[in-house]
C-alpha cells in the first residue's frame, strides 16, 4: 500500500531573506533583515545600515540572479511544490508606499511562472521574518494597528496577480514567534530593559493585529481566488515533560499552549479560555477593535503549516517565555543532539502530527523539516552526507506512520533545499541543503551550487511517492 497519497505535494522551502540576495536592487527596500547581522535569535538590528559591515541578507545566496539554475535542480530531484516568500520590501519598497514597485512585481512574475512551467506548484508566504525596516522603525512594527492595512493591501495586489496560479499561501512564517523573537515575527524591537508588562502588551497587541491581518487576508483571498487555499503557519517542533511528575507535566502543557494559542486563534476563530489567564497574568489588556472577533471567527485558515526540526523537554520552574525549546528546555537524555544542541527526534515529528490532527482536524501540511549540519566537502569536493539522508528517511517514515494514523498530510516541503543563511545565527555555515553552495560565515565564496549525496536519495524517494523508504 502506498505509504504517502497520491498527489502528496514533494518539495522544498526557502525565504526571501535567506536566498535571495539582491537586498537593495531593483527598487527593493530594506528590510528588517538586512540591518541584522547574527541572526534574529540575538534579537537585535543595528540602527542603519553600517557600510561595509558583513549582512549575511545582503547577497545571501544570490537566488535573485540564479532562481532558473535553482529551479532547474529542485525540477531535477521531481519537486511537486515549493515554498518560498515574496519579500514584501521588493513589492512595497518602506510599506506604507503609494504604488507598488514594478521590478519587484517583475521578480515574482518571473518566478512564479518558471515554477510552474517546470510543472512545481507555489507555495507563498507573505511574510517570512522580513517586514519593511520603515515599517518598524516609523510605526514600531505589528503593535502599530496601522500594519494591518499595509499588510491587508500587499496581501490583495499579490492574491489579485498570482492568485489563479498561486493555490497555497500563508501569511507570516512562525507567527507564535511573535512571543520568542519579536523581531522576527511581529517586527518588534523591544529593549531588554523593558518592563515586563509593556514587553507582553506589545507582543500581544502586534499578536492580535496579525491574527486581524490574517483574517482579512483569508476574506481577500476567498474573494479573489476562491480555489487558493489560506494557511496558518507556526514554528511546532515538539515538547515533552522531562519527568512525569504531575507538576512538570503541567508546566509542560502550559509552555505548549503559548504556540498553540496562535494556532487556536487562526484554526478555530476564537480566543482560548486560557488565555484570559495568560493576558491577567501580564495585565495586557488588547486594544480590539469593533469587528475585530467576528472577522477573525468568520475566516479562519483552511489548513496548518508547521515547521518541525526536533523535540525539547520541559519541567516546572523553567520561565515559560515562549516556544523556543533548545534556549529554554532541558536536555532530553534519550535523544542526540546537532552541533547547534538541536535534539533530533523522529517519533516526535509522529507525534506532533497525530497531536495537531487531533487538535484541529484540519490539513496539515510540513512546510519546514531539516537538518542543520557543518557540511564539509571532501577532497573531491563531494559532500557525502549520509547523516542527512538518515534523518530525512527516519522522519518520512515516521510521517508515513502519522498518515497511517489517519492524520490528513497534504504535503512535505524540506527546509533548504540548497544551502541558505540560518535565520537563527546568521550562519552560512549551518546547511541544510541538498544543494552545497560555496559561500562561508564571513561571505567568501563563488556561490557555486555542487549536488550532494541527498540530492539524489530525495529524488529517489519523490520518483518512489515513498515507497523507497
Ligand atoms: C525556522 C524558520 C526558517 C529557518 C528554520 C531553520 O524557524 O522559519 O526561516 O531558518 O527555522 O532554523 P535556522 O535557520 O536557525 O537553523
Amino acid at each position: 500500500m502506498d505509504r504517502f497519497p497520491a498527489g502528496f505535494l514533494w518539495g522544498g522551502a526557502i525565504a526571501a531573506n535567506q536566498a535571495e540576495g539582491a537586498w537593495s536592487e531593483d527598487g527593493k527596500g530594506p528590510a528588517i533583515p538586512d540591518v541584522v547581522r547574527g541572526g534574529f535569535a540575538a534579537g537585535t538590528a543595528d540602527p542603519e545600515i553600517v557600510s561595509e559591515r558583513y549582512y549575511p541578507s545582503h547577497e545571501a545566496v544570490g537566488f535573485y540572479h540564479r532562481f532558473r539554475e535553482d529551479l532547474d535542480l529542485f525540477a531535477e530531484m521531481g519537486f511537486k511544490c515549493f515554498r518560498t516568500s515574496i519579500a514584501w520590501s521588493r513589492i512595497f519598497p518602506n510599506g506604507d508606499d503609494a504604488e507598488p514597485n514594478p521590478q519587484g512585481l517583475a521578480f515574482y512574475d518571473a518566478l512564479i511562472d518558471e515554477l510552474l512551467a517546470r510543472g512545481i506548484e507555489p507555495v507563498i508566504t507573505l511574510s517570512h521574518y522580513e517586514t519593511p525596516l520603515h515599517l518598524l522603525r516609523a510605526y514600531g512594527g505589528w503593535s502599530n494597528r496601522s500594519l494591518v492595512g499595509f499588510f491587508e493591501r500587499y496581501a490583495r495586489l499579490a492574491f489579485e496577480r498570482w492568485g489563479g496560479k498561486v493555490r497555497w499561501w500563508m501569511a507570516f512564517n512562525e507567527i507564535n514567534n511573535a512571543h520568542t523573537m519579536p523581531l522576527a515575527a511581529a517586527a518588534l524591537e523591544l529593549p531588554a530593559d523593558m518592563a515586563p508588562a509593556e514587553r507582553a502588551r506589545r507582543i500581544y497587541q502586534a499578536a492580535h493585529n496579525m491574527f486581524v491581518a490574517s483574517a482579512l487576508a483569508a476574506k481577500a483571498l476567498r474573494e479573489i481566488a476562491p480555489a487558493a487555499r489560506m494557511g496558518a503557519m507556526l514554528s511546532l517542533s515538539g515538547v515533552y515533560p522531562k519527568t512525569c511528575a504531575p507538576d512538570d507535566v503541567l508546566a509542560t502543557m502550559q509552555l505548549r499552549r503559548r504556540s498553540l494559542f496562535f494556532s487556536d486563534v487562526l484554526l478555530r476563530g476564537a480566543y482560548p479560555g486560557y488565555a484570559r489567564r495568560i493576558f491577567d497574568e501580564f495585565g495586557v489588556r488588547l486594544d480590539i477593535a469593533d469587528g475585530d472577533l467576528g472577522l477573525i471567527a468568520a475566516n479562519t485558515c483552511d489548513y496548518l503549516g508547521f515547521s518541525y526540526y526536533r523535540t525539547t523537554a520541559f519541567r516546572a520552574g523553567l520561565p515559560i517565555i515562549g516556544h523556543t525549546g533548545g534556549v529554554l528546555g532541558v536536555e532530553n537524555p534519550y535523544l542526540p543532539k546537532t552541533e547547534w544542541g538541536w535534539q533530533t527526534d523522529p517519533t516526535g515529528f509522529r507525534y506532533v502530527c497525530n497531536e495537531l490532527w487531533d487538535r484541529y482536524q484540519k490539513p496539515l501540511f510540513v512546510v519546514e523539516n531539516g537538518l542543520g549540519t557543518a557540511d564539509a566537502p571532501g577532497p573531491d569536493g563531494a559532500i557525502d552526507d549520509q547523516y542527512r539522508i538518515a534523518y530525512l528517511e527516519a522522519h518520512l517514515k515516521e510521517l508515513a506512520e502519522a498518515i497511517a494514523d489517519g492524520c490528513d498530510v497534504v504535503g512535505y516541503t524540506w527546509w533548504g533545499p540548497i544551502d541558505i543563511v540560518s535565520a537563527g545565527t546568521g550562519e552560512m555555515k549551518k546547511r541544510y541543503g541538498f544543494i552545497h553552495v560555496d559561500k562561508d560565515n564571513d561571505g567568501r565564496g563563488t556561490l557555486k551550487r555542487t549536488r550532494k549525496a541527498s540530492f539524489h536519495r530525495y529524488k529517489e524517494i519523490i520518483a518512489t511517492n515513498g515507497a523507497c523508504l
